[in-house]
C-alpha cells in the first residue's frame, strides 16, 4: 500500500532506431518527451492543471506483432510508434492516444466511468506534506507531546464504500521516527485526515482517541553492510545477450518491457525445439494486473485499507533501484526503466531490472541404472536458469518479482513477500491483558501488527504454438476396477477425464475442490504421437479472498473469489481490477469481462492466476519480515517429443 516519494533522476537519451526496435519495446525517453509536447500543444495543452497519469506504449494489434516477430530482419518494420496518455487537465480525465512519429493526438475520449486514474507521486507527496502545516494536526501532535519535526505523514488509497460520488482522495496516516528508521513501525494512532486531491486539501479531520506511541528500541531494520568494498565484480561471461529488449538464453528468446503500472512484462517468449529446428511460441504476454491487499480491521481508522496498488500506484512506479549483490548476484545485468513523471517529462530508474543465470544446486534431472548386467550407469544435469527480476517497495511492503526460464521448458513465476508490516498503536504490552479482538497479533510491546491478505494476480496471454487455444481441465476420477476386469484384486483406480472448457463461466476455478490438472492446448497442433501440444498451470496454494460477496472492498476485486480464469483475448482487458481502480465501484475488471462468457474454445484466450497469501503476522516478521515466498509454473505438457535437456 501507500507510496513514498522518491525523487527520480531525468535523464534524456537519444537515438533509437525506429526500424529495428520491437513493436512492444517501452517508451525511450525521447518517445516519452514527444506524447509530452505533443499533449501540451494540442486542445488539451490549453486547459487547467494538466497533470499526466500514465504514460505507456500504445501495443500494435497482436497480428502486427506476430507479423513483425515473423519476418526476417532486412524486411521489418515497425508498426507506428503510438503513446497511450491517460492526463488529467481541466477537472477531467482523458485518455488519448498519440501518434509518436508525427507527433499528433489522433483520439481523445473522455473518462466519465467510476473509478480514478493511478494517482500521482508529485500528488501523493504534496499530500503527504498538508498536516505539517495544518493547525488542527500540528494542535493533536503537541497534545501528544510529539515533536513535529520528527513527524512522517504518508498517504493511503481510500477504496469505495457504496458513495454516490467519489472524489479523488487520499487518508494521510502519520508516524513517528524519534530515532527510528523503520517509519511504519510508529504510527500516531487516532487521527484520520482525508484529502481532496484536486483542491489539494485536508477536508476532513478527526482526533478521536490517544494510544501509547511503539518505542523506538527494536525497530532498526538495517543490516550491517559487509558488502559495502564490493569491487565491480568482472562479470563472468553470461550466458545471455540483451538487445534492446531482447533476450536470448539457451532455448529461450523473449523480450523484457517496463511499464509505471505493471513493472516489468514479459512479451513473445518463445522456447527453441531442437528437433523441429525452429522456436516455437508459448507465452505473447505476462505480467502482474492488479493487486489486492485487504487489511482485517473494521474500525474507523483502518477499515479502508483495502489496496490495489497497480491501479493506484503502480508497481513499475513503485519499482526500486536494485542494489547489487543483494537484490541480484553477482552475475547479474541490469536494465534501466523509464517513465513518465506527473509533469510527462521522463524519469528513470536506474537498475530497475536485472537479468541473471541462477545456478540453484538443484538437479536439473538424474538417473542412475543399476540393471545392466556388469554396469552401473550414472547420469545428470545441475540445474541452470535465467531469472528476471524486479522490487517493487509499495510503502512498507517489498515485493520481488521474479520470471525464471528454465532449460526444461518451464516458466517460474515468483512472488517474494518481504519488508515492513503495517502496525497498529495499542495500549496493550502482553497478549495476557488482550481481552477484545485486536485484529492481529502483538509482534511487540504497544504494536499490533493487522491481518490481511495479498493477492497477486498475473494476466498470461499464452499462445501455445500459436493463436489458437483451449482450456483443458484433466480430472481425476477414481473408478471401480470391478468394471474393466471383475476379476481383479484391486477395487478402485484412477484415470484422467479431460475436459475442454468451452465458455468463461466454466473457466472461473476454485482450486482444491476437486483435483484436476490445468492446461492451455493447441488443439490444431499434436505431436508426432498424436497429443495436443500443451502448457500446463501448477499452481500454488489455493488461496481466495475469505470476504463477503457485499462487502466493498469484495466488490472492487470480485475477481479474487476464484483463483484461475480464462477470458477471450481483448487487447484492452489487461488490469483485472479495471484500469480505472483507484475508488472503482468494481464496474469494470476481469470479473465483468467474464460475465460475457464468450466462447473460449480453439481461441486465442487468455489465463489469469492469482498468487495469495492470508497473512497472520508472527513475531518474527518484526521489525522486518524475512521472504515469504509465492508463486506458480508454467511447464510444458506435451509440448515437446521427449525431454528438452537431452
Ligand atoms: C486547479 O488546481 C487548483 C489547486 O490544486 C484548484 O484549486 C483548482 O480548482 C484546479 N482547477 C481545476 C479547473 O481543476
Ligand atoms: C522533542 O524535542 C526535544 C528537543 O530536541 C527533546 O528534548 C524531546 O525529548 C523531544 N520529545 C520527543 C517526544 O521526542
Ligand atoms: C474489448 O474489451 C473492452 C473492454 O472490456 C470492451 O469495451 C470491448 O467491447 C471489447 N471488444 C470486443 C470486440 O469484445
Ligand atoms: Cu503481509
Amino acid at each position: 500500500m501507500t507510496a513514498l516519494f522518491i525523487p527520480l533522476v531525468l535523464i534524456l537519451q537519444c537515438c533509437f532506431t525506429a526500424t529495428s526496435s520491437h513493436p512492444l519495446d517501452p517508451l525511450t525517453p525521447t518517445e516519452i518527451n514527444k506524447a509530452r509536447l505533443t499533449i501540451q500543444k494540442s486542445h488539451i495543452g490549453n486547459l487547467p492543471n494538466l497533470t499526466f497519469h500514465f504514460v505507456d506504449t500504445e501495443e500494435p494489434e497482436k497480428a502486427e506483432v506476430l507479423k513483425w516477430l515473423s519476418s526476417s530482419n532486412q524486411k521489418r518494420s515497425t508498426p507506428p510508434r503510438q503513446a497511450k496518455v491517460v492526463a488529467r487537465a481541466g477537472g477531467q480525465t482523458h485518455e488519448l492516444i498519440v501518434d509518436l512519429a508525427i507527433g499528433s493526438v489522433i483520439s481523445d475520449h473522455v473518462h466519465t466511468g467510476h473509478g480514478n486514474p493511478p494517482l500521482t507521486f508529485t500528488e501523493l507527496f504534496l499530500a503527504s506534506k498538508l498536516p505539517l502545516s495544518h493547525s488542527k494536526f500540528i494542535n493533536s501532535i503537541s497534545a501528544r507531546g510529539l515533536n513535529l519535526s520528527e513527524v512522517s505523514c504518508l498517504p493511503f488509497s481510500i477504496g469505495w464504500y457504496g458513495e454516490e460520488i467519489t472524489k479523488r482522495a487520499v487518508k494521510i496516516q502519520c508516524f513517528y521516527r524519534g530515532g527510528s528508521v523503520n517509519v511504519f513501525t510508529r504510527p500516531i494512532e487516532g487521527i484520520t485526515m482525508l484529502v481532496d486531491l484536486d483542491l489539494m486539501k485536508i477536508t476532513v479531520y478527526t482526533d478521536r482517541f490517544r494510544a501509547p506511541l511503539p518505542k523506538a528500541q527494536g525497530t532498526d531494520f538495517q543490516t550491517p553492510k559487509e558488502n559495502s568494498n564490493s569491487a565491480p565484480c568482472d562479470k563472468t561471461k553470461s550466458g545471455f545477450t540483451v538487445s534492446g529488449h531482447e533476450v536470448k538464453w539457451e532455448n529461450w528468446v523473449f523480450h523484457v518491457g517496463f511499464n509505471a503500472r505493471a513493472g516489468s512484462v514479459i512479451s513473445t517468449a518463445s522456447v527453441f525445439d531442437s528437433r523441429k529446428k525452429k522456436y516455437r511460441s508459448v507465452l505473447y504476454k505476462g505480467h502482474v494486473s492488479e493487486t489486492f491487499v485487504p487489511y482485517m480491521d473494521p474500525t474507523s481508522e483502518w477499515y479502508f485499507r483495502t489496496f490495489m496498488d497497480i491501479g493506484e500506484f503502480g508497481f513499475g512506479r513503485s519499482a526500486d533501484s536494485l542494489q547489487p549483490l543483494i537484490d541480484c548476484p553477482e552475475n547479474a545485468e541490469y536494465v534501466d526503466g523509464f517513465m513518465a513523471g506527473a509533469d510527462g517529462k521522463p524519469q528513470k530508474v536506474e537498475r530497475a531490472i536485472c537479468i541473471f543465470e541462477r545456478y540453484s544446486g538443484d538437479v536439473a534431472m538424474r538417473h542412475t541404472e543399476i540393471n545392466v548386467p556388469g554396469k552401473l550407469i550414472t547420469s545428470g544435469q545441475q540445474d541452470k536458469s535465467l531469472v528476471v527480476r524486479m522490487v517493487a517497495t509499495v510503502g512498507n511492503y517489498d515485493y520481488v518479482l521474479d520470471w525464471e526460464f528454465q532449460q526444461s521448458g518451464t516458466i517460474k513465476v515468483g512472488v517474494g513477500l518481504t519488508g515492513v508490516l503495517e502496525v497498529k498503536a495499542t495500549s496493550y504490552t502482553s497478549n495476557d491483558q488482550i481481552t477484545k479482538n485486536v485484529y492481529g497479533t502483538l509482534v511487540s510491546e504497544n504494536t499490533v501488527a493487522v491481518n490481511h491478505d495479498h493477492f497477486l494476480t498475473y494476466m498470461l496471454d499464452l499462445d501455445v504454438d500459436g493463436n489458437a487455444n483451449s482450456f483443458v481441465k484433466a480430472k481425476f476420477q477414481t473408478a471401480r476396477a470391478s468394471t474393466v476386469n471383475p476379476t481383479s484384486p484391486r477395487k478402485s483406480y484412477w484415470k484422467v477425464f479431460r475436459e475442454i472448457v468451452r465458455t468463461e463461466a466454466e473457466a472461473r476455478i476454485r482450486l482444491g475442490l476437486e483435483p484436476a490438472e490445468l492446461l492451455i492446448v493447441n488443439p490444431n497442433s499434436k505431436t508426432r504421437l498424436g497429443n495436443q501440444v500443451g502448457y500446463r498451470l501448477i499452481t500454488g496454494q489455493p488461496v481466495t479472498s475469505l470476504l463477503a460477496d457485499d462487502d466493498y472492498p469484495q466488490i472492487r476485486a470480485s475477481y479474487t473469489k476464484y483463483q484461475v480464469w480464462v477470458t477471450a483475448y481483448n487487447k484492452s482487458e489487461k488490469w483485472a481490477g479495471g484500469f480505472y481502480a483507484d475508488r472503482s465501484h468494481g464496474d469494470d475488471g476481469l470479473a465483468v469481462w467474464s460475465q460475457r462468457n464468450r466462447a473460449i474454445e480453439n481461441k486465442d484466450i487468455v489465463l489469469w492466476y492469482t498468487v495469495g497469501f492470508h497473512h497472520i503476522p508472527y513475531q518474527e516478521d518484526f521489525p522486518a519480515m524475512a521472504t515469504l515466498n509465492g508463486g506458480f509454473e508454467l511447464r510444458p505438457a506435451n509440448f515437446f517429443e521427449s525431454n528438452p535437456l537431452l
